[in-house]
């Protein structure tokens, strides 16, 4: 232990969250599969979305949010669609059953898409487009949230956070992966700013009278902002639209609604899509995405960072060094359900 934090490795790590997901409530299957987001996200170096999200799970269970043992159910709508209805529980699970018949499906007919419905989001999305694009598929993620973000010419919240994310393979090494809100940052990063008592930049929010403020409480309180002005605004209706109405799922406005103050993660849709190169390429294929490799040098050649650059980087430190958490948010972590 040190000042700052506390030095555990991944396993260590890994079966504290799923002993404390399954002192919740959570079934075992869930429990796993929920534990393994947050460690890879603490593993890859995303705070907002790594092992802090135990605080936010365990707070959906115990508000009743999230079905605790749902069973995930998967149909076939139409030969290159795939539904998995999560019944209520935590997104992860319902993806491990959705993954490989999406990934036949796009396989056998160049592209699919697979809709998660019924579940609850608390996560980031760069695992889902990383495991297609780590298999050689395009892909594509996205997924409301609840109505924190107002849309640009407004201050009142009407979009989630919603995020998009794009995952493209890369013969020979990690996938080109992008994955952010289309808000101004994640949420998360507000709520890690008021924990630790630190104001946020002007531009990240309103208050709730629909001023400016540094305070991340009343942001909270507020409305977030959009990323990019009208363009993040666009998006996030985007995909308000395509993980909503176009899956028979819910809008951020009704997913808050249906919390109904109960404070737990958002509840809803995603929708994945996934695209095989070698459908338009066929035997050409390996000579394209060599193309997109030389983009990618480009970019690096200047002195630009690819997406994602960070993040495996910061898998590279943790698998050789495991991860530091914070000594408060440990205490925290230890007070879930009792001792581990
Ligand atoms: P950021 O604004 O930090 O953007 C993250 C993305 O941009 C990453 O792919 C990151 O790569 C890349 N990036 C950042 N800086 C650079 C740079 N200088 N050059 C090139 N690429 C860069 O993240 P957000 O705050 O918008 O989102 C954080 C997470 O929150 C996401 O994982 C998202 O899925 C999650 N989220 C989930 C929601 C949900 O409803 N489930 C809702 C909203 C957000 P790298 O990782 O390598 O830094
Ligand atoms: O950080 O905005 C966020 C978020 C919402 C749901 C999961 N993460």
């Amino acid at each position: 232990m040190t000042d700052s934090g506390i030095t555990m490795t991944l396993a260590a790590l890994r079966a504290l969250a799923q002993a404390k997901l399954k002192a919740v409530g959570l079934a075992a299957d869930h429990a796993d599969a929920v534990a393994e987001t947050m460690v890879a996200g603490e593993r890859d170096g995303c705070a907002s979305h790594g092992i802090y999200r135990l605080l936010v799970a365990a707070a959906s269970v115990r508000a009743g949010v999230v079905v605790p043992d749902a069973r995930p159910v998967v149909s076939r709508p139409g030969k290159a669609l795939v539904r998995v209805d999560g019944g209520g529980g935590f997104a992860q699970l319902a993806f491990a059953h959705g993954l490989p018949v999406l990934v036949e499906a796009a396989r056998t007919h160049g592209i699919a898409a697979l809709a998660l419905n019924h579940v609850v989001h608390f996560a980031a999305l760069w695992p889902e487009v990383e495991a297609l694009a780590e298999q050689g598929l395009v892909a594509l993620a996205v997924t409301p949230s609840h109505a924190w973000v107002a849309p640009a010419g407004g201050t009142k919240p009407v979009f989630g956070t919603n995020p998009i994310a794009f995952g493209w393979p890369r013969p020979g090494q990690a996938p080109f992966v992008f994955d952010f809100a289309t808000s101004v940052v994640a949420r998360g990063e507000i709520e890690l700013h008021r924990r630790a008592g630190l104001p946020v930049p002007e531009d990240w929010g309103y208050d709730a009278e629909g001023a400016p403020t540094t305070d991340a409480k009343a942001v909270l309180d507020g409305a977030m902002r959009t990323f990019g002005g009208h363009k993040g605004s666009a998006l996030a209706a985007m995909v308000e639209l395509l993980a909503g109405p176009l899956i028979g799922d819910m809008t951020s406005r009704e997913s808050l609604a249906r919390d109904g103050g109960r404070g737990g993660s958002p509840i809803g849709g995603e929708l994945i899509v996934a695209i095989d190169p070698a459908g338009f390429l066929g035997e050409e294929t390996a000579a394209h995405l060599a193309r997109a490799e030389a983009m990618f040098a480009a970019i690096e050649a200047q002195g630009a960072r690819l997406p994602s650059a960070r993040r495996y980087a910061a898998r590279a430190r943790s698998l050789a060094e495991g991860v530091v958490v914070p000594a408060a948010l440990h205490a925290e972590i230890m007070a879930i359900g009792g001792a581990a």
